[in-house]
């Protein structure tokens, strides 16, 4: 790697929020060093880099550290301008796709909820209807979500990080979270990308994520019911 361009991201491998990244740093082909952080016990440069939130990821692009996962993912688009824009150039459309990418972590902490069981019920029906926007959002091309594979962007990084790993989750926590029945254009979407080589070249092993899951279920989540 050369210095001028030396580029290390601090992640956990079970982050979805270090996952985007490096998702991210695969489709602009980036060459990069990653360091994996024990959160339990963090490192000096982990609190040196992001001494305000102390949370994985960081990136580190020629000695600066950059910090928040929606943060970093613009960096990188704004500094590797390559063939592989993750936002379009026009800024009404890069607009929509900030609005849509927020809306996704939207799901994403609406899962959160489902999986630490408070209030399951209505969890899970919040979570359906946020599925439910999205498959119109899809479905309508000026809400402005389009699902080319051709070229992965944020609201295809965005998405498959967060509904990704669907399977496991369902078999961990006992809950139908997506389902083609229900929301055919995002299953076909979200199933898709999943195939996709440089998606499955990020995904853990499946036993792996298992074990992890359930450690937050009966062990951290059960301790901790009411944190983000
Ligand atoms: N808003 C942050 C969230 C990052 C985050 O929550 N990271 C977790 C791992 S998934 C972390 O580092 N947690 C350590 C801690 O809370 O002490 C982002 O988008 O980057």
């Amino acid at each position: 790697m050369e210095e001028e361009n030396r580029v290390t991201l601090h992640g956990m491998w079970a982050s979805p929020y270090a996952k985007r990244v490096e998702l991210a740093l695969k489709v602009k082909g980036i060459p990069y060093e990653y360091v994996e952080e024990d959160l339990m016990n963090k490192s000096a440069l982990l609190l040196k880099y992001n001494p305000i939130n102390k949370k994985v990821p960081i990136l580190v692009h020629n000695g600066n550290p950059i910090c928040e996962s929606s943060v970093i993912l613009e960096y990188i688009d704004e500094t590797w301008k390559n063939e592989s824009p993750l936002f379009p150039q026009d800024p009404y459309q890069r607009a929509k796709i900030r609005f849509w990418a927020s809306y996704i972590h939207q799901v994403y902490d609406c899962m959160l909820k489902v999986f630490r069981g408070e209030e399951q019920d209505k969890a899970l029906e919040e979570f359906y209807a946020k599925l439910s926007v999205l498959e119109d959002g899809i479905n309508n091309t000026s809400l402005g979500i389009t699902t080319n594979m051709n070229n992965i962007g944020m609201l295809d990084i965005m998405i498959v990080i967060t509904l990704g790993a669907y399977k496991v989750q369902e078999e961990v926590f006992g809950s139908k979270l997506l389902e083609a029945e229900k929301t055919p254009l995002l299953y076909s979407w979200v199933t898709t990308l999943i195939e996709l080589p440089i998606v499955k070249g990020i995904t853990p092993p499946h036993d792996k994520v298992v074990s992890f899951l359930q450690y937050l279920k009966n062990k951290v989540f059960k301790a901790t019911p009411h944190a983000n």
